[in-house]
């Protein structure tokens, strides 16, 4: 194994490619977006994680990584491209089902091709079909001469934490025979400290989407609490706080929805097979779902007593520390908020420097967070970044805060040393 070619250059493709450019592979990154090839050829990146631009500058200047729109022969294959969802919540495999045909042509026996992508059970196996479909001379019997081996190993780093996870967490691998399970292991042991646990590629793929579904399932929990410490005036911080006391209790944060491409996503693949097994996976997602529309009524109610009241909202990333927007709560809240009301939307994003697509030609204007603070009638705290930690809300007492994440509340009505904010999270 001296060659690796890494399909798709995005949160998860790009940090794995230069990673394994670090490790020593030579690695032959691809992607589709024709800028992102050209900044990243130049040591730059499209994308922001922490410590990303010193990795791939490092590994660009090493002569390990380069990048291009076409795939070339290698030893490896990893696949890491997007597996959204299309109408009904159905799994949408058409990029990986165009990763896999890219690469086809240039397969050689003993090759190892890698799915990282979260994907529905099956994926693994449907990569190898259709590769030795259009590929008679290759095999995936263990005991031909002319076998690949065809594996799944899903990627689950946090962002923001990338790099460190990369390398730490525990990882699973599953291939589609034990042959392929054993490559795979062998090439992750060069760069994984965590555990590598074996097992076949539909076990693999199967705990990818249940980690997913665990997560959103606790969180749907925290934020149906929400609604209802809202109808009985509790303060739901506090309460969650109180309750994690408990030893056996780890209750997450309630916010203003869930998003990302992960956790907003993957649950509907288990949903998709067993829809009338999976009940709570289900109504844990239309939870989840829903709570972006129980921010804006709460807008709507507060700004009842307001002629035309300035609305600032606070943050637009799916979640604290990011600049990822995919799925996020914050942009459908503040799109929505555009239809209700006619003055401008005021919104601070300090990890964006432009209006994302989604909210151009909208009544909105990216400010500084301070403009957006004095301007406002109206604040709405919608991402809990570290930036929006730092301020002293109580120095804004005068305005009406909406506090989707209980950061201003945490701050101000309760001691910081008492409160560990948001750490558990
Ligand atoms: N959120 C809450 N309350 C919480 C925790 C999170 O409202 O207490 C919200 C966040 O604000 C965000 C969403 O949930 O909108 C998801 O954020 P996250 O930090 O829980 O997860 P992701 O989407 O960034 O990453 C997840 C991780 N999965 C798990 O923790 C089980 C990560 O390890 C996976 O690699 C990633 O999905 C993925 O790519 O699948």
């Amino acid at each position: 194994m001296k060659k690796i070619c890494v399909i798709g250059l995005g949160y998860i493709g790009l940090p794995t490619a230069a990673i394994l450019a670090k490790t020593g592979f030579k690695v032959h990154g691809v992607d589709v977006n024709e800028k992102a090839v050209e900044l990243i050829n130049n040591g730059k990146v499209h994308i922001f994680e922490p410590d990303l631009d010193i990795l791939v500058k490092k590994a660009v200047e090493s002569g390990n990584l380069k990048a291009s729109v076409k795939p070339e022969k290698a030893d490896v294959f990893i696949i890491a491209v997007p597996t959204p969802f299309k109408e009904g919540h159905k799994p949408d495999l058409t990029y990986v089902e165009q990763a896999t045909r890219s690469i086809t042509p240039y397969l050689e026996p003993g090759n190892i091709i890698i799915l990282e992508s979260t994907s529905p059970v099956g994926t693994t196996e449907k990569i190898a079909e259709w590769i030795i479909n259009e590929r008679k001379d290759l095999s995936i019997d263990e005991r031909s001469e002319n076998r690949i081996f065809v594996s799944h190993c899903p990627e689950r780093v946090l962002p923001g934490k990338i790099l460190k996870e990369l390398i730490e967490n525990n990882r699973i691998i599953g291939g589609i025979n034990k042959e392929s399970t054993k490559k795979t292991v062998e090439l992750y042991k060069t760069f994984v400290k965590g555990k590598i646990l074996e097992t076949n590629s539909r076990t693999a793929e199967m705990s990818k989407l249940v980690e997913n579904a665990y997560r959103d399932v606790n969180i749907a929990f925290a934020n149906e609490l929400s609604l209802i410490c809202d109808e009985l005036g509790i303060n739901v911080w506090e309460l969650i706080y109180l309750a994690n006391h408990h030893p056996r209790v780890n209750i997450l944060q309630p916010g203003p929805g869930v998003g990302g491409h992960c956790i907003a996503v993957d649950p509907w693949f288990i949903v998709d097979v067993a829809p009338e097994t999976a009940k709570l996976i289900r109504t844990a997602r239309l939870v989840n779902d829903s709570k972006p529309y129980f921010v804006i009524e709460k807008i709507k109610e507060v700004t009842k007593n307001f002629d035309n009241p300035t609305i600032a909202c606070l943050g637009l990333s799916f979640k604290a520390n990011v600049d990822d927007l995919r799925e996020s709560p914050a942009v459908k809240i503040v799109k929505e908020l555009t239809v209700l009301f006619k003055g401008t939307i005021y919104v601070s994003e300090p990890h964006i420097e432009e209006i994302p697509q989604e909210l151009k030609g909208l009544n909105i204007k990216l400010v500084k967070t301070r403009d957006a603070l004095d301007k406002a009638d109206v604040i709405v705290l919608l991402v809990d970044h570290d930036y929006f930690k730092a301020i002293q809300w109580e120095n804004y007492h005068d305005k009406v805060i909406i506090d989707t994440r209980g950061l201003v509340q945490k701050q101000t009505q309760y001691k910081k040393e008492q409160m560990n904010l948001g750490s558990k999270t």
